[in-house]
């Protein structure tokens, strides 16, 4: 898997990719990930990429040149199966999303600010406009983090067994259950004892119903 993300804030973007899961992820050569400054694409000596927005009202929008030149430089080397717009007023990311996107080859991602794009990128470009929650954040640069993270996990040979997908929250619309390990005792408090047990068969059953008790309370809407 390629992921292009285009940006005015490179450098916010680079360290969550530096590190950990994601960083291995890349270096075993499984996902490449590049940063493009949409400034290298804008014109005149301010580099300008954000303009008054056409009928008046607070903020600037992002101009449709920059991000133009931008996306198609990319297109003219290769193909890309999903162009995605970082939004607050986009679909909210969900683990089937980045189930679907992790089987792609190539996906684009375009970074909002301020007001966001000129509409006509979205109309002419985008495949797919997504948001990562119901709050604003002061760029989508962040929530590319998230969406890239959540994306490149799922990739096979990214997760070891350790930290295997299989049994994340959300992977069967259930969260996980509790989980303990030593001290079998800490303080006065203990491990449930089944988990001590050795009885797998019966672990596992326990480990099911707390899944579904904790959802039954915490997110009964996973349930519906
Ligand atoms: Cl994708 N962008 C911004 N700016 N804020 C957000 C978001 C995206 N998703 C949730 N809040």
């Amino acid at each position: 898997m390629r992921i292009d993300i285009i940006t005015i804030l490179p450098e916010l973007l680079r360290s969550p990719f530096e590190a950990s899961i994601l960083k291995r992820a890349q270096d075993k050569g499984l996902v490449e990930v590049h940063l493009h400054n949409l400034r290298d694409f804008s014109k005149g000596k301010y580099n300008q990429i954000d303009d008054y927005q056409y009928g008046g009202g607070a903020g600037m929008v992002m101009m449709i040149e920059p991000i133009d030149k931008c996306i198609s430089n990319l297109q003219s080397q290769r193909d890309y199966d999903e162009i995605i717009y970082l939004t607050p007023d986009g679909i909210t990311l969900n683990q089937n999303i980045a189930n679907e996107l992790s089987l792609k080859g190539n996906i684009m991602m375009l970074c909002g600010h301020y007001k966001g794009v000129d509409q006509r990128v979205r109309d002419m470009f985008v495949t797919r406009e997504i948001s990562i929650g119901d709050y604003v954040l002061s760029g989508g640069e962040l929530a590319a983090a998230v969406l890239a993270d959540s994306i490149i996990r799922l990739l096979p040979g990214v997760l070891n067994d350790e930290t295997s997908a299989l049994s994340d929250s959300f992977q069967d619309n259930l969260l996980a259950p509790e989980v303990y390990t030593r001290p079998a005792e800490y303080k006065g408090l203990k491990v449930p004892d089944i988990l001590l047990s050795g009885d797998f068969p019966k672990i596992e059953k326990w480990r099911q119903n707390n899944a579904l008790e904790r959802t039954q309370q915490r997110r009964p809407d996973l349930l519906d």
